[in-house]
């Protein structure tokens, strides 16, 4: 049966919110659209950066290919970013982590905009655009302060090989442990929320068929359709800033 398509919060959606243990949201690029991070896709158009669609300049093969162009996309993205903060999308998740015996806040976002809304423990499926690694050893360094072209021409203090922006580019395999867990809660949640994601890039978007399979009731919040819509419990249409927190005026 196709998902019942709403404005507002239903009241079997306010009793089952009421009264679960447990918990899961999944959250994509939507959530951060309302602090100025724009998304991917969406809205009529796709992410392009100087010609080049996002799903190229964002792929293992321009890594292998053009390390310092990467370099360069992540550079523009963490300028974009630096002076951007949470919204109440993200204010209200942090605030629900309080709320369950079992919650878990699964992200496709590296802006770590959750993080800095006050969110403990999050599942960064995609990694972190604030943090670099290195190619060879893997070890880790934050970006934080760092800014431009100082993070392209630095080399890996440990083994002083090449870093690269700790994310998941399309191709590359996503963090086993982190997915795991998601899909283990996932798995056992009794209400998964699905919030801000066109839900076609996996293995993120087999979250919520995990949670439905298991018996999950399944929720999007998203102004568009995706083609995770009819498979949802419910789908309410709006955004994510305006729409989370009525749950806490329930
Ligand atoms: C609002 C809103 C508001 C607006 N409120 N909502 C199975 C089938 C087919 C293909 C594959 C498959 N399994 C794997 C693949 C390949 C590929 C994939 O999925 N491709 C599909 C696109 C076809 N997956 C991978 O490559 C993954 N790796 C993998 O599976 O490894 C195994 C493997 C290895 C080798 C070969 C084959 C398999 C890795 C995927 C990594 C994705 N990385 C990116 C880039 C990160 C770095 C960067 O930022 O540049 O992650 S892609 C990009 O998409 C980014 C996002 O996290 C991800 C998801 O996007 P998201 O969050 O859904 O955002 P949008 O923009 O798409 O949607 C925004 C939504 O918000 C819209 O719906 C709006 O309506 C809504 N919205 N305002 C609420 N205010
Ligand atoms: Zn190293």
């Amino acid at each position: 049966m196709p998902a019942k398509t709403v404005t507002s919060i239903s009241a079997d959606l306010q009793r089952r919110f009421a009264e679960a243990q447990s918990v899961v949201v999944l959250t994509g690029a939507g959530v951060s659209a309302e602090s100025g991070v724009p998304t991917f896709r969406g809205g009529g158009g796709a992410a392009v950066w100087k010609g080049m669609p996002f799903d190229v300049i964002s792929s293992a093969g321009m890594l292998a290919r053009d390390l310092p162009s990467v370099w360069e996309w992540f550079d523009y993205r963490r300028e974009l970013l630096k002076d951007l903060s949470p919204n109440p999308a993200h204010l209200a998740l942090a605030r629900w982590q309080n709320f369950f015996r079992d919650f878990l806040l699964v992200t496709q976002n590296i802006d770590g905009l959750h993080q800095a809304a006050g969110s403990r423990d999050v599942v960064e499926l995609h990694g972190n655009i604030w943090r670099a690694r290195c190619v060879t050893c893997g070890a880790h360094e934050e970006l934080r302060y760092s800014r431009g072209v100082e993070t392209r021409e630095r080399a890996c203090e440990v083994c002083g090989d090449a870093l690269r922006p700790d994310v998941v580019l399309f191709g590359e395999l996503i963090p086993l442990a982190p997915f795991e867990r998601a899909v283990v809660k996932a798995g056992e949640c009794e209400l998964c929320f699905v919030v801000g994601t066109s839900a076609v890039v996996y293995p993120a978007a087999a979250l919520p068929e995990v949670a439905r399979s298991a018996g999950a009731y399944v929720v999007e919040i998203n102004p568009e359709r995706t083609p995770l819509s009819d498979f949802c419990d419910e789908v309410i249409e709006g955004r994510a800033g305006k729409v989370l927190p009525l749950f806490e005026a329930l």
